[in-house]
């Protein structure tokens, strides 16, 4: 259980990540804003408390692992890492310029903190299951979090990875489903209607929850259970908000936007109120 003190430093952090994010698509001039900005508030709980890691030393050993999958957020664990001194927060004017650090999709081989390249969307959840099951083997502590797109999840290879960790008993996996309705070009559900997620994961014998992606007490309370889930790889199915608490994301089809001086200072002040 989160207390009063805990909700109000992710919440506060949460924002910073948000305005960081919109930083650097502001410099940049466009970007996967929609994407990026709905799975914040797990990336608040992710990093402000729940996830081992050390900015100074990123390949620590015990530390937990991040394979997000929907590489295309990148930019908001970019913000994250920044502020949590991972790298200097100059960075964040270089997102996906020739020589930057920081590539507009994952890239394990430029920036400290991310450890697996993504981007090719269906793949990163067979990574995760591989470095899952190579932890077990090894008796390693780690927990391996990944995350999902709805969209992406129309991927084959997903449910190959799907069926892979359950046979293998991976309860050091924990994977978050960003259901945030929405994908490149239409509603996700216009394109492929996927009905209940729980229901499909429950029948892979996956130990599943489905939460409010934006509410920190429920999505720290889910990755505790997650943790204590044993015997089985975890889903926590995130109802989320394609382009939440970014004024102009929010009031737009927000997938891959430009995005202006104007447009992003205003989202800035709204978020530093
Ligand atoms: C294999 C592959 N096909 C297509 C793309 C282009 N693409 C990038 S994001 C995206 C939409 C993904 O939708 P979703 O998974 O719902 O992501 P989110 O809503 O979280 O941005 C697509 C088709 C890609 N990156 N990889
Ligand atoms: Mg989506």
């Amino acid at each position: 259980m989160l207390d009063k003190e805990q909700v109000n430093m992710l919440q506060s952090f949460a924002k910073q990540i948000r305005i960081k994010t919109i930083h650097q698509m502001k410099v940049r001039g466009f970007g996967h804003i929609g994407g990026a900005m709905s799975i914040v508030d797990v990336l608040s709980v992710l990093y402000g408390k729940q996830l081992k890691y050390d900015p100074k030393n990123p390949a620590m050993e015990d530390r937990d692992w991040i394979v997000c999958s929907k590489g295309h957020a990148g930019p908001a664990i970019y913000a994250a890492l920044a502020l949590k001194g991972f790298f200097p927060m100059e960075w964040l004017d270089t997102l996906n310029q020739p020589g930057t650090n920081l590539p507009s999709h994952c890239d394990r081989k430029k920036t400290p903190g991310i450890d697996v390249t993504t981007g090719s969307l269906g793949q990163g959840l067979s990574v995760a299951c591989g470095i899952a099951l190579g932890k077990k083997q090894n008796h390693e502590e780690n927990t391996i979090y990944c995350f999902i797109g709805d969209g992406e999840s129309q991927e084959g290879q997903n449910w190959e990875a799907i069926m892979f960790a359950a046979q293998q008993k991976l309860d050091n996996l924990i994977l978050f489903l960003d259901d945030n309705k929405m994908q490149l070009d239409d509603m996700t559900a216009a394109i492929e209607n996927m009905e209940s997620y729980s229901e499909k994961f429950k029948s892979f014998h996956w130990d599943v929850q489905e939460i409010d992606g934006h509410d920190y007490e429920a999505i720290d309370a889910a990755i505790d259970k997650a943790k204590s889930e044993k015997g089985k790889p975890s889903v926590i199915v995130l109802h989320t908000i394609k382009g939440k608490g970014c004024k102009f994301a929010e009031e737009m089809w927000n997938h891959h936007v430009s995005v202006s001086e104007e447009q992003a200072n205003e989202a800035i002040a709204i978020l530093e109120k």
